[in-house]
């Protein structure tokens, strides 16, 4: 197979697109993009969204993480990334739904909140990337970036906030799907590989790992993507982070 997988180093659905090659055995190419510049880059090629994880198999481009999880088990049906009983496959389906569309855009605005307020760990999540220019270079002409990334996924004050809000709910339920087989079993599943990386993402910053640490949400994100790079000090208000510290979200 011919894969090319496009991605924005340390973006949570492209580790996602990238575990899940992995676990098909399909060997790829990878070509990191700049943020903001991914959006051109990916139209530059032919694809019509403007996010990553893209991936062009075989001659076909497929855009979007829950859409390469199906396009990857048609191409490739074992392993599969989804179970083969009904029920069992509707309650991952519904997990890794949740993965995309509730959990993974909350935790992005948590991170770009964050280096928009100091951009010096910025280079931690480029850890290893190829971005086709001198990595200090790059990180010298961020700021742009990072403030355009910041606004383009509504990185404000208000969202995040929200979003720390939800977050003890959000492992929980995640929690709950581990303890009720859906999640974390011997054979990872699509919804494995969608959630743990924005997880994973989340232990990236200190404000965060310790209410993710130790429980089974933490454990499966350390299973499944134990070298998540990036690494942000503590930056968030101390206010902000109290939903995380009340007895109900342990
Ligand atoms: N939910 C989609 C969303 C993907 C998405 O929003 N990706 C972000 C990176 S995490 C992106 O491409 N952003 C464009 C940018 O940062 O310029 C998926 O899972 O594929």
């Amino acid at each position: 197979m011919d894969a090319r997988l496009f991605v924005i180093p340390a973006s949570h659905p492209s580790v996602a697109a990238q575990l899940m090659l992995e676990h098909k055995g399909i060997a790829y190419k990878r070509t990191d993009l700049l943020p903001v510049i991914s959006k051109g880059a990916l139209r530059a090629v032919g694809f019509s969204g403007i996010t990553v994880p893209a991936l062009k198999i075989d001659g076909d481009k497929v855009q979007g993480s829950r859409q390469i999880a199906r396009e990857l088990d048609r191409l490739r049906p074992e392993p599969p990334l989804f179970p083969s009983d009904p029920e069992a496959r509707a309650a991952v389906e519904e997990a890794e739904r949740f993965g995309d569309e509730e959990l993974q855009s909350p935790m992005r605005q948590i991170l770009w909140w964050a280096i928009k307020r100091d951009k010096a760990p910025l280079r931690s999540y480029s850890e290893g990337a190829k971005l086709g220019l001198p990595i200090s270079l790059a990180m010298k002409t961020a700021a742009p970036i990072v403030a355009l990334s910041a606004r383009f996924n509504e990185a404000d004050d208000e969202h995040v906030r929200q979003g720390l809000a939800e977050l003890p709910a959000m492992l929980k339920k995640v929690d709950d799907w581990i303890a009720a087989g859906v999640l974390g079993g011997e054979q990872l599943n699509a919804a494995d590989f969608q959630i743990a990386p924005s997880i994973g993402l989340a232990m990236t910053l200190d404000d965060l790992r310790p209410a993710i640490e130790g429980r089974p949400a933490g454990d499966l994100a350390k299973r499944v993507v134990p070298d998540y790079p990036g690494h942000t000090p503590p930056i968030l208000p101390a206010a902000w982070l109290e939903p995380l510290r009340s007895p109900a979200a342990a």
